[in-house]
């Protein structure tokens, strides 16, 4: 693919939902969510990443206000949902249908767009994958498919630790060496403990280390966020938690799933070089599903607001957005 770095498309400048409110979706769960753009638009659902990261005012920018019916929300236990962090009743089956609850009661749409990156996209493939008639397109970034290899990638020595070896020795320090059992049980220990201030420790250490990975080039602005208590709290102990228990998806399922995704229209938007999500997973998909259109980024790492992601994302946006 060419690399086009000049009149790169950018987020549209800033608008506020036109309504919000949360659903109780059972458990205990009620989850944050705000509807934006045009009432009578196309509807789309965004899927953060994490899971854990929550929704940001900047996720319904990448989308036309004036062509789109954009619903966000906090996944369990993220954001503005409630109770803040919990991992009780908090799996990717309860997701894949809270998404529906939220098109159904929300929304109130009989189909719509899916669009997620990095975790967002394993979502958006298994809700995609179990209601195949309510996706129109699904639009993809930093494709993360829950293999083990990619979860061994972050959490094992060999993969990113190759690229960051300095970020993976503060992430692995907090443990001592001794200690049996892998990094992802060991921080598991301490994220789920009675002891406050050791949770919040081991917290900022593993948002700290996923912080560092989803930049291209070093961003302060990236690390001082996804490290803030009340942001790290909520992406280490859920994300520990899919981590620790392969997220609830059998080895290689999404990717023989993706013929259940036969003739809905696909873009993936996946960074060279990005270092939390390879494109190692973006290519597998690729492979099992052929009509999907696989844009890879030359200069591109995982976050979706790098330049050339972003250009990818939006002009994906705009194409189906007629
Ligand atoms: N997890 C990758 C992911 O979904 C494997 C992800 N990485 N960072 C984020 O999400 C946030 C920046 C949204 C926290």
């Amino acid at each position: 693919m060419e690399m086009r770095t000049d009149s790169r498309r950018t987020l549209y400048p800033a608008f506020e939902p036109y309504e919000t409110g949360h659903l109780a979706v059972g458990e205990g769960h009620h989850l944050y969510w705000e509807l934006s753009g045009n009432p009578d638009g196309k509807p789309v659902v965004f899927l953060h990443g994490g899971p854990g990261g929550g929704s940001s005012p900047d996720h319904r920018r990448q989308f036309n206000p004036d062509k789109y019916k954009i619903l966000v929300f906090d996944q369990r236990g993220c954001g503005k949902s409630t109770p803040y962090a919990s991992l009780e009743a908090n799996t990717t089956w309860h997701l894949v249908d809270d998404v529906e609850k939220l098109r159904e009661q929300v929304a109130k749409v009989d189909r719509w767009m899916v669009f997620g990156g990095s975790w967002g996209s394993t979502l958006s493939l298994a809700y995609a994958q179990t209601y195949p008639q309510r996706a129109t397109e699904l639009v993809l970034r930093g494709i993360f498919l829950f293999d083990q290899h990619e979860v061994d990638w972050l959490y094992k020595e060999g993969g990113a630790s190759a690229i960051y070896p300095d970020g993976w020795d503060e992430f692995a320090s907090i443990i001592p060496e001794e200690e049996p059992g892998d990094l992802v049980a060991a921080y598991r220990k301490r994220l789920t403990g009675e002891d406050g201030d050791e949770q919040l420790r081991a917290a900022q250490a593993w948002s700290k280390w996923e912080a560092m990975t989803v930049t291209l080039l070093p961003s302060e602005a990236t690390v001082d966020h996804m490290t803030s208590p009340d942001v790290a709290v909520a992406i280490a102990r859920i994300e520990n938690h899919y981590m620790a228990e392969g997220g609830w998806l059998e080895e290689g399922q999404l990717l023989r799933g993706a013929e259940k995704l036969r003739g809905i229209p696909g873009v993936i938007v996946q960074g060279r070089h990005d270092s939390c999500t390879p494109p190692k997973g973006a290519w597998a998909l690729k492979k099992a599903w052929p009509e999907v259109e696989l844009n890879i980024v030359p200069d591109g790492g995982h976050l979706y607001n790098e330049p050339g992601i972003l250009d990818g994302l939006v002009r994906a946006t705009d194409r189906f957005a007629d």
